[in-house]
């Protein structure tokens, strides 16, 4: 089905106008096929209209042309396929699903918008159109416990994208935070699926503010890429090099070679050394963060000892 809407893009593409009988006498498909595709390519943000009795006109691709994009791509683990949608409730609760069915390692599902974006404990994420809000299905060879690797790989990952595209320079807050001058730029939210000694699949979800605007109420902690580039910021090869940094960083986590995500992580991290307060439900602890575990977790060192936190919130004193 993919590939019958690329090649009748690709023929819009090469003709000013083409009609409806002459792209289904080319794919060999009837009139209808066509008029559902251009239907659905339509929903995507493909402006298309329809020249009586002359045929389709494409006039307009959309920001984010998932389907070149897609074309694109010579990834080795992300983004075969990639499922777009105008609005969702939330890319991760789609993608939960999809991995249930068993869809490939890889898959992304990215919306334009999300109508009940969630951040972690449920708290609600601001997606409005303008930002990139996708998540990533991975089936990392990783017992449960070592989740917070595979975090850590994707948050390099992201940090690294945007400086190459943009030349921003990110950082990142433990646990899954990517900040512009401790601004929030990025949150991700990781889920997962699992055995006792195997992860079953992650669900990555990323959220970027990049050309969307920001509610009132979290102007004082969050920023954008417009905002501090002070221009719009062309999606395409940001998504492209979101993916393939992706890519690269999930083969670091798939050849188990921990020790380099690690130290990149130590090396773009905003946290170590720094005062912080965490707190995880009811409990709260202060200290100085000294350094990550092998498993991801945070090493404190407090006024009672060194101590391990594998979740919770965290703010600098
Ligand atoms: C996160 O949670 O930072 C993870 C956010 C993950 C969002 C992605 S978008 C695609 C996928 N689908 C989803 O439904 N979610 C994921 P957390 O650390 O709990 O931070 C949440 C807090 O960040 C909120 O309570 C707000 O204070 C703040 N916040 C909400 N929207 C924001 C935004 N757009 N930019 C910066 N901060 C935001």
């Amino acid at each position: 089905m993919e590939k019958r809407r690329n090649d009748i893009l690709q023929l819009l593409k090469q003709n000013k106008v083409i009609s409806g009988e002459t792209i289904a006498n080319s794919l060999h498909i009837s009139r209808t096929a066509v008029w559902k595709h251009i239907q659905i390519l339509q929903k995507k943000g493909y402006k298309i209209t329809a020249i009586r009795q002359k045929g389709y006109q494409l006039q307009r691709l959309p920001d984010l042309p998932i389907e070149e994009i897609q074309q694109q791509l010579k990834t080795t683990y992300i983004g075969k396929p990639i499922r777009s949608f105008p609005d969702l409730p939330s890319t991760n609760d789609y993608l939960k699903h999809l991995a249930k069915k068993d869809h490939p390692e890889g898959t992304i599902v990215i919306a334009e918008r999300q109508t009940m974006g969630r951040g972690r404990r449920q708290r609600s994420w601001s997606s409005p159109k303008g930002g990139l809000w996708f998540s990533l299905l991975l089936r990392p060879p990783f017992p449960p416990q070592k989740a917070m690797i595979v975090t850590m790989a994707v948050s390099i990952a992201i940090t690294k994208a945007i400086h190459a595209t943009t030349g921003i320079p990110l950082k990142i807050k433990w646990p899954n935070d990517i900040l512009y001058k401790e601004k929030k730029i990025c949150g991700v939210l990781t889920e997962l699926s699992a055995e006792m000694d195997q992860i079953t699949f992650m669900i990555i979800g990323i959220g970027i503010n990049v050309n969307n605007p920001l509610p009132l109420d979290l102007q004082p902690t969050a920023t954008s890429l417009r905002q501090i580039c002070s221009k719009k910021i062309p999606y395409t090869d940001l998504f492209l090099s979101l993916i393939s940094s992706l890519d690269e960083w999930y083969g670091y986590v798939k050849q188990q070679d921990e020790t380099i995500i690690r130290e990149t992580w130590l090396s773009l991290s905003d946290t170590i050394d720094k005062n912080v307060k965490i707190t995880d439900g009811s409990s709260i602890i202060t200290g100085v963060a000294r350094g990550i575990t092998e498993q991801g977790g945070l090493i404190l060192e407090t006024t009672e000892g060194t101590k391990q936190i594998v979740t919770g919130d965290i703010s600098y004193l």
